[in-house]
């Protein structure tokens, strides 16, 4: 593998060449998903609680010219000091690196970049999906597909609200990618424990689901697997409540002809701007426990 337009923190490199844990995670949340300050200390708090597991956290990004697995000081700065920023998922990442753009990776980018450098877990928030209407607008994330092709551990609490959740998880079913449940047998719908429907699979501990990521990469489908980690008790959020937002955020969008790269940025940050700020902690607080998970996850797995 040619790894020409990689750079790999000092800490990420040494864990690469010693076969230690890494947990890859991916930027987009900081760069469109948060507002600063909570992006900064977003960071901040997610790599000591990485580290905390004796995992070396590779936060995936785009930084003039090459796809950084893990940040040094210097990229840290520059992606926060850079105006710029602009949304590179997986279809992009190539003609981002042409143009040395600065950026955050979506989950299907950050999934790549993690398969490409053999990383096998992955956190993230919620992953992206079919948005509401995608029979009209065919919108549905390149997250799905990165999902099937590439056979990495993604760890969310998810897909997003603001998404079309039962087209989702059918789209997810056809790609052949497996859902399974931690301590849950409901899908969560990020902000929410439940609402997104019955699971076929749940694992009730980190043992168990080890068993079933071992068992699936072992059958070698190609596809990755998707976690599903419900939102800590005391963040998450009613189903009703937040749909009352994601309802007015969307046609929001929609009478604005909101569409594309930019709308999920959009309806979060609405949604933000609706809940006075309580959106924008439940998304810390989840991101942060799915973390956690692909940190304990990372330091307990065995590979083949
Ligand atoms: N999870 C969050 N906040 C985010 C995202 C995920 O908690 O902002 C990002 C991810 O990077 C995901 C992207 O890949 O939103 C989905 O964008 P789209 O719907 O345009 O594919
Ligand atoms: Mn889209």
């Amino acid at each position: 593998m040619n790894l020409d337009q990689f750079y790999f923190s000092p800490e990420v490199e040494e864990a690469l060449r010693l076969s230690r844990p890494v947990l890859a995670m991916e930027s987009t949340i900081i760069t469109h998903g948060l507002p600063y300050p909570e992006n900064r200390n977003f960071l901040q708090r997610a790599n000591d609680l990485v580290r905390s597991f004796d995992v070396v956290p590779a936060t995936v990004a785009v930084v003039g010219g090459s796809v950084c697995v893990g940040l040094g000081e210097e990229q840290e700065s520059a992606l926060f000091q850079n105006g710029e920023l602009i949304k590179i998922s997986l279809r992009d990442l190539g003609l981002a690196l042409s143009q040395k753009t600065f950026g955050g990776t979506t989950v299907s980018a950050t999934i790549y970049a993690a398969h490409s450098v053999g990383v096998p877990f992955f956190a993230t928030g919620g992953i992206g999906g079919a948005h509401r209407g995608v029979e009209y607008s065919f919108d549905v994330s390149q997250d799905l597909f990165a999902l099937s092709r590439y056979p990495v551990t993604t760890i969310s609490a998810g897909a997003k609200a603001v998404l079309d959740i039962g087209k989702t998880r059918e789209i997810l079913e056809t790609l052949s990618v497996p859902v399974v449940g931690f301590k849950t047998d409901e899908f969560p719908v990020f902000y929410s424990r439940s609402g997104g429907g019955k699971l076929s699979w749940s694992a009730d501990s980190v043992e168990q689901l080890l068993s079933f990521l071992d068992h699936h990469y072992k059958i070698k489908t190609g596809s990755g697997v998707l976690v599903v980690n419900p939102p800590p008790e005391k963040f998450s959020m009613a189903v009703d409540f937040v749909e009352s937002f994601v309802a007015k955020a969307v046609a929001l969008a929609d009478e604005r002809g909101i569409s594309g790269k930019g709308l999920t940025p959009f309806l979060l940050s609405e949604i933000d701007k609706e809940t006075g700020g309580k959106s924008v902690e439940t998304n810390v607080a989840l991101a942060l426990n799915n973390i956690q998970l692909g940190a304990r996850l990372s330091a307990a797995f065995k590979p083949l």
